[in-house]
């Protein structure tokens, strides 16, 4: 039997809380841990504690000014009505300012609240990109985490605050609402000429789609070879036992190559660090260097010339 106790149908072995490494290590924990057996089926049961510390302080003050800016435009566009509220949520929208404000600062109702709350979520963002990276020091880690979230953040600066400044126009921003937002991505790909004549964003889909494919493989790798104790990867990458030798053998012998146990998640994070990479140059040539990517596609040679 006991080869059956797999990733899937493993016993919740409950005892007291694992409080982490040493307290030195993460100042200022809060929360008194509790166990859930329902998280325990997703991940681990045990909840908490979090460390919150100054920058995850400002993060989560910062975010909360976002999203109750938003919120209270949403708001008053529904008129105070809590159903139309709740009927039209997906189709409100706080606007970035109109184009001939420019770079300058509207008046109220005209985009002031875009920009102030813009203004909270980079905080926001930032300050969660140093929790990152500090929460990886104190454990003494690397620091893959914070940088493959940098690649994230790049094209989020480049879509928000970059590209706007070089074109000189906050009007040239995401304007935040759920529907509206994938409305400035369609019309954005019309302006500048159909985005799928923009290498990068042909790369961009490339190595999205690549996360994808990986991921499964990668996922579906382990758990197949969960019953040799394969989701113990990382033992495994120092000292192969048999469920990494399966894995290997199993795509060695299906397409001729495998990764290694290490390799494998590198292949992995790079990918998806080159989706929001490759991304973010794609949309800042776009209306700086490129005004229409047909054309410089046709000019050349990466659309025909009729
Ligand atoms: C599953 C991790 C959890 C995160 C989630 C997102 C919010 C926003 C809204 C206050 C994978 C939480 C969302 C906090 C609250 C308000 C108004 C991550 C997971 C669940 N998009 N986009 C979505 C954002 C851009 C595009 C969904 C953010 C670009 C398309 C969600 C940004 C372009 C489609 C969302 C951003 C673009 C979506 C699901 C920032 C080009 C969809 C996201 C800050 C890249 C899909 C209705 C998800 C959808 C969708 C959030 C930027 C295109 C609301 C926060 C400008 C084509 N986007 N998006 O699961 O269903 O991500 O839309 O840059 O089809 Mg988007
Ligand atoms: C947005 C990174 C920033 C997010 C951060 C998260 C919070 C929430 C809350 C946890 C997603 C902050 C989070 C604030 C916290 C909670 C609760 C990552 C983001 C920092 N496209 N397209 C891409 C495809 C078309 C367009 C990328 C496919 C059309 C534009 C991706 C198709 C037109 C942009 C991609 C397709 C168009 C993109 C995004 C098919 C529209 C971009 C990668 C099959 C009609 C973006 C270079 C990503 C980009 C982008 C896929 C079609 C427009 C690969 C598959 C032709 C304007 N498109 N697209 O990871 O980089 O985003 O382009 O048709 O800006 Mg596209």
């Amino acid at each position: 039997m006991a080869e059956y106790y797999n990733i899937f149908t493993q016993v919740q072995v409950q005892g007291p809380p694992e409080m982490g490494v040493e307290e030195k290590l993460a100042p200022g924990r809060s929360g008194k841990p509790g166990f859930s057996r329902l998280f325990g089926y997703f991940g681990n049961a045990q909840l908490g504690p979090i460390h919150l510390g100054p920058w995850g302080v400002v993060s989560l003050i910062t975010g909360s000014a976002w999203f109750i800016l938003v919120g209270l435009a949403f708001w008053d566009q529904a008129g105070y009505n809590p159903a139309i509220f709740l009927r039209d949520l997906f189709w409100f929208s706080l606007e970035p300012p109109a184009p001939e404000y420019g770079l300058g600062i509207p008046p109220m109702g005209e985009g002031l609240g875009w920009l102030i709350a813009s203004f909270f979520l980079l905080i926001s963002v930032i300050t969660w990109w140093i929790r990152t990276y500090q929460r990886a020091v104190d454990l003494k880690m690397g620091k893959h985490v914070a940088w493959a979230f940098a690649s994230a953040i790049w094209l989020f600066l480049v879509l928000g605050l970059i590209r706007p400044i070089l074109m000189g126009s906050w009007s040239e921003a995401v304007p935040y609402g759920i529907f509206s937002h994938l409305d400035w991505t369609n019309l954005f790909s019309i302006t500048y000429g159909n985005l799928f004549y923009n290498p990068f964003h042909a790369l961009s889909i490339a190595f999205l789609y690549g996360s994808a494919l990986l991921f499964a493989m990668h996922g579906a790798t382990i758990l197949a070879v969960s019953r040799f104790g394969g989701e113990r990867e990382i033992e495994q990458a120092i000292d192969r036992g048999t469920a990494s030798e399966r894995a290997a053998l199993f795509w060695r012998w299906t397409m001729g190559f495998n990764a290694t146990m290490e390799g494998i998640h590198r292949w992995a994070w790079w990918f998806a660090v080159l989706t929001t990479l490759t991304g973010g140059i794609g949309i800042l040539l776009t209306g700086t260097v490129v005004d229409n990517w047909f054309v410089w596609a046709q000019e050349h040679g990466y659309a025909p010339l009729d």
